[in-house]
């Protein structure tokens, strides 16, 4: 049992980190300081964790985890004992149209931090992936910690990279770490780019919702707050140099999921669900286009006694809640007034985000 007290967290302004970072805040008291490293790219909202701005427990340094000096003297300062690593570049459409910053951010940047933990090795490294790394599955058939890798689009196999480096450096210079591949997650404050946000805007704008290919590609969903807590029971119970893979035992085609979201939209800003469905438009599909993940999370279930709370529906329900009551964050997504927000704070130095 690792009881974490001093935490580094990567990526902490994204989805998923920033979804941690709250978790840590609200409801872990052991925990006396989360540092939250993040080099705010344009996927990157402080607005995520705005509620903790002044909590005396946390802080957030705007920085890369490649720079190794940096990251050093954060763990000096903050005497950290627990790094959870969630920065990255985490959107497939993006790599391919421009996969190098995928390679520098996931691979290079990853090792770099684990340089850093080299020269600690009382620290515990815990790594978030991806359940991309597995590649497709044909309409049978889980992924389990034991699946072949086999990464089809270059997000994965910069996450691939990464796991493989992370297992090297455990193996090699023996490192405390963990791992967990996760599914698709969803849930509030996820940047307007992926499957689940983009729906819900752009019909509130009447806008076109575009599905590629035939729609019938599957993913496994999961509640953002569901992952959270997979991976502090992983971080903190979690056997040393292990994987865990991390679903939500909720496959949907993304045709089904759209209809849900669809429904749900009708029913909570009293609309035509018929008027939003006409609003779905096939276009090309994703070059590459893996068919469906599912993934068999016995082992996190078995071990660590995880299951999410979040079934689907209701999760889906509260996501599309949240996006109708949280019109200024949307808005400040929309607009681009929170990267005027970072400037203004921290000085535009995203340069490679531009
Ligand atoms: P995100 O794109 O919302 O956030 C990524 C964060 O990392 C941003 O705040 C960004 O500013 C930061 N970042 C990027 N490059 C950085 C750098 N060089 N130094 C410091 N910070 C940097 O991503 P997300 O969806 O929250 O995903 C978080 C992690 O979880 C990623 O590692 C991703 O591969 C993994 N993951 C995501 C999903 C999903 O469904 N979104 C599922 C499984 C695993
Ligand atoms: O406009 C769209 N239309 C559409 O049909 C978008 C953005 C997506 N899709 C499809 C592609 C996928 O089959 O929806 C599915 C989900 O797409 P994304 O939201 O882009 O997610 P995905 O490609 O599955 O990857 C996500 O889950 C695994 C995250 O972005 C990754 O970071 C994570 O590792």
């Amino acid at each position: 049992m690792r009881a974490p007290k001093n935490m580094l967290v990567t990526g902490g302004c994204g989805f998923i980190g920033s979804a941690f970072v709250r978790f840590l805040l609200r409801a872990q008291g052991s925990v006396a300081r989360v540092v939250n490293l993040d080099l705010l790219t344009y996927a990157a909202n402080p607005d995520n964790v705005a509620e903790y701005a002044t909590d005396p427990r946390y802080v957030l340094v705007q920085g890369d985890i490649g720079d190794q000096a940096l990251v050093a003297r954060l763990c000096e300062e903050h005497a950290i004992d627990t790094i959870v690593h969630f920065a990255a570049e985490s959107h497939v459409d993006r790599s391919i149209l421009g996969p190098l910053v995928f390679v520098e951010t996931n691979v290079v940047g990853t090792v770099k931090l684990l340089e850093v933990v080299r020269a600690r090795p009382g620290l515990h490294f815990h790594h978030v992936s991806t359940d991309e790394v597995y590649g497709s599955l044909g309409p049978e058939g889980l992924f389990t910690e034991t699946t072949r890798y086999q990464p089809n689009s270059p997000y994965a196999a910069s996450k691939a990279a990464s796991d493989h480096l992370v297992r090297a450096y455990a193996h090699t210079y023996g490192l405390s770490v963990t791992l967990s591949n996760c599914s698709n997650n969803y849930g509030p404050y996820q940047f307007p780019e992926k499957l689940v946000p983009l729906m819900i805007l752009n019909m509130l704008e009447q806008k076109p919702l575009p599905v590629y290919g035939d729609g019938l590609n599957v993913r496994d969903w999961l509640h953002v707050d569901d992952h959270a807590e997979a991976i502090w029971a992983i971080v903190t119970r979690g056997a040393r140099g292990e994987t865990y893979n991390v679903g939500g035992r909720s496959e949907r085609t993304n045709l089904d999921l759209l209809r849900m979201l669809i429904d749900e939209v009708a029913r909570q800003t009293g609309t035509s669900a018929d008027g939003l469905g006409a609003l779905m438009r096939f276009v090309a599909d994703r070059p590459g286009h893996d068919r469906r993940y599912a993934i068999d999370c016995d082992r996190i279930e078995r071990e660590l006694g995880f299951t999410p709370r979040h079934d689907l529906a209701g999760g889906i329900a509260a996501t599309v809640r949240w996006y109708l009551e949280n019109g200024g964050w949307i808005e400040r997504v929309r607009s681009g007034a929170y990267r005027q927000w970072i400037e203004a704070n921290y000085g535009d130095r995203d340069a490679r985000a531009a």
